[in-house]
């Protein structure tokens, strides 16, 4: 992107006008009427929350060949799930004035600052994966992922069904994604509201396993420890259920049978364990985001207009459908 067309989207946006009507109101510099960066290769800067389970190692991947296979010059960088290091990351890439900076918030708060640098930079930024709680929207373009209290009210609608005409009490135990993130937030908030309507369910413990097997296993052992009687657990993500999964067996319990499990993301090892009956139920979060995502940049750096909110197909897999579906997953 010419650095006039970046100081004009930098006057757009602090305008708080939409920054992806730029080429409309372009500088009149060759590449406004080829209507985007023409020649230019584009530099997308990617600052990732980390490595911290099945589905980032795939969102990854699905980011860095989609970047090639777009012609993309891509800057990557992870983040080991510290929100200062991403910070630092998105800081480096304003420094090296990328044309459009992407990232996976891994909380949803404290992100204002740095955003308004990148405003100000005039380089646009679009969220992947995870959003903010920013009410000012003017600091990114567009946020492209699930919708996570949509996987949440899935995971408690099976719960539902599974127990319909049943009088018991079903006791929950919910493993928890990272503190403060969009997907541990809205995904506690969506199954609770899918389990409201039944006075039977009770989440008799919550606590985070921080979207780690090794941490889901250890706080799924003080979970068995100090309740005896749990039927249900409900991970955050398959990483968690994983580890969960040793715990249980390692307590003498069989996992999807004494204590039935309820995950969210489809990674492969979960889908295993659906066949093996250990899982019950997967909910999937589709990681695959990097050809919507490099589509998403090339439309941004051509100043095309693009959806503030682009949501991820995704589906519910039980354990019947598990051997089908096992050899076509790609992540
Ligand atoms: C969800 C993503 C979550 C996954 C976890 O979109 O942010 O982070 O569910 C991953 O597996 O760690």
């Amino acid at each position: 992107m010419h650095v006039s067309r970046r100081k004009l989207f930098a006057v757009v946006a602090a305008a708080g006008l939409a920054t992806s009507g730029l080429a409309a109101c372009g500088d009149g510099t060759q590449d406004d009427e080829a209507g985007g960066a023409a020649g230019d290769t584009i530099v997308l800067g990617f600052a990732q929350v980390g490595a911290e389970s099945g589905w980032r190692t795939a969102n990854t991947k699905s980011i860095q060949d989609s970047a090639k296979a777009a012609g993309i010059d891509l800057k990557f960088s992870d983040a080991q799930q510290k929100q200062e290091n991403q910070i630092k990351n998105i800081r480096s890439y304003i420094t090296q004035k990328v044309d459009v900076i992407a990232f996976s918030p891994v909380v949803e708060s404290g992100w204002e600052p740095v955003l308004r640098e990148a405003k100000e930079a005039g380089i646009p930024v679009v969220l992947t994966d995870r959003a903010i709680d920013s009410p000012d929207t003017s600091l990114y373009v567009t946020f492209l992922g699930s919708d996570f209290i949509e996987e949440g009210k899935r995971a408690a609608n099976w719960l539902v069904q599974e127990y319909q005409g049943k009088n018991e009490t079903v006791n929950i135990v919910e493993l928890q994604g990272t503190t403060g993130s969009a997907p541990a937030i809205d995904r506690k908030e969506g199954f609770a509201q899918g389990i409201a309507a039944n006075p039977n369910f009770k989440i008799i413990a919550s606590q985070t396993g921080e979207f780690t097997r090794a941490k889901g296993k250890e706080v799924m052992q003080a979970f068995l420890q100090s309740n005896p009687d749990i039927d249900v657990l409900y991970a955050h993500n398959d990483d968690m259920a994983l580890g969960a999964i040793q715990a249980i067996e390692e307590a003498g319990k069989k996992p999807g049978v004494d204590i039935k499990i309820i995950s969210i993301d489809g990674v492969k090892d979960a889908f295993q364990a659906m066949v093996d009956g250990k899982i019950n139920v997967v909910v999937e979060c589709n990681p695959l985001l990097g050809p919507q995502l490099m589509d998403v940049v090339k439309k941004v750096v051509a100043g095309e207009t693009v959806e503030k909110r682009i949501l991820t197909e995704e589906g519910v897999f039980t354990q019947d459908q598990a051997a089908a579906a096992l050899p076509n997953r790609q992540y």
